[in-house]
């Protein structure tokens, strides 16, 4: 399966404007720099990089109190929304170099747009120590990166940010995995929207290769698409430490490459998010770094030549 030599287009979406902090805007030019391109090109892809997309600000939407910088957020949200679209459609896979993960309201409806061209569903494998699933109406801080989630599953709080009639995820085709911090009104959220949630404990309870195994026979067996969002801080701060808020008891360097090469071996994933690096707070570009590793395993670098263990 991951010999397959694949088709991935590169976008970088240097939005910072959605986490309430200065420095994402870097990420892309991190994730080039650790060698992004090169190294998935040595794999045998074929690696185009469309540059960073410039997104003029939504200026047709009003302010919102408990969503800052709605204007440029949605601009972002838009513009992947297409640009996503675009690369899936003409048989690519987008890799999205973030930016914070308020990209993923846009990365998620454009792989979502894709699905439902296909007529087969799409599951989002959510990678982080957060939940990511507020609204304007629930927001403790108004950033937007922690609203992805929500927007995706079809919160009605979010209808102006994009045409109401695009194609939402089904809740119970998200799988969160290393969720560690979580406000009080996302944990009511979560559990009523029936998203599938895998936090810490239960990643130290049943160990992460089962979590994965069930993950991808779950995929598999509804022939979906599978869009990996991952972000820096799914990591501990230890092996990750270039990210706005580190959240300690974050997965480790071992478990994170086995998720992305039993991911790999399964052949599911369509699209993939890069978020939340802040070069800014990162220590000699090791979180750039470990990233573009992560990606390498994803798309077909491994140890020895075998096959995923059977569950
Ligand atoms: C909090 C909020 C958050 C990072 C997401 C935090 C959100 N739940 N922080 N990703 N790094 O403000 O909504
Ligand atoms: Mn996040
Ligand atoms: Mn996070
Ligand atoms: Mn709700």
């Amino acid at each position: 399966m991951s010999d397959i030599k694949k088709k991935i287009t590169l976008i970088g979406a240097p939005i910072e404007e959605g986490s309430g902090r200065r420095g994402c805007a870097m990420g892309p030019a991190a994730l080039r720099i650790a060698g992004l391109d090169t190294t998935l090109a040595e794999l045998g892809h074929t690696v185009t990089d469309e540059g960073d997309l410039k997104p003029l600000p939504a200026r047709d939407l009003p302010n919102h109190k408990g969503a800052n910088n709605l204007q440029i957020v949605a601009a972002y949200t838009r513009a992947l929304d297409a640009a996503v679209l675009d690369v899936a459609r003409s048989g690519g896979i987008p890799i999205i170099l973030g930016g914070d993960h308020a990209l993923a309201m846009g990365s998620v409806s454009g792989m979502a747009r894709h699905a439902a061209d296909l007529g087969r569903p799409l599951f989002v494998l959510w990678l982080d120590a957060h939940a990511d699933f507020n609204s304007p109406a629930t927001t403790p801080s108004g950033n937007m990166h922690g609203m992805p989630v929500a927007f995706f599953c079809g919160e009605a709080e979010f209808t102006p940010i994009l045409d109401k009639d695009r194609p939402f995820v089904d809740p119970k085709n998200v799988f969160q995995v290393g969720i560690r911090s979580v406000d009080e009104r996302e944990r009511e959220e979560i559990a009523e929207h029936g998203v599938r949630v895998f936090d810490m404990r239960a990643i130290d309870e049943t160990g992460m290769a089962h979590i994965m195994h069930e993950i991808i026979a779950t995929v598999k067996a509804a022939n979906g698409l599978l869009h990996v969002s991952l972000d820096v801080d799914f990591l501990d701060p230890e092996f990750a430490p270039g990210v706005g808020t580190t959240v300690p008891g974050g997965a480790t360097f071992r478990e994170a490459h086995l998720i992305m090469e039993m991911l790999c071996d399964a052949g599911l994933v369509a699209s993939l998010d890069l978020v939340e690096l802040n070069p800014f707070l990162d220590d000699r570009g090791k979180s750039a770094r470990i990233l573009v590793e992560l990606t390498a395993s994803l798309f077909g670098r491994r140890i020895l030549d075998r096959p995923t263990r059977s569950a």
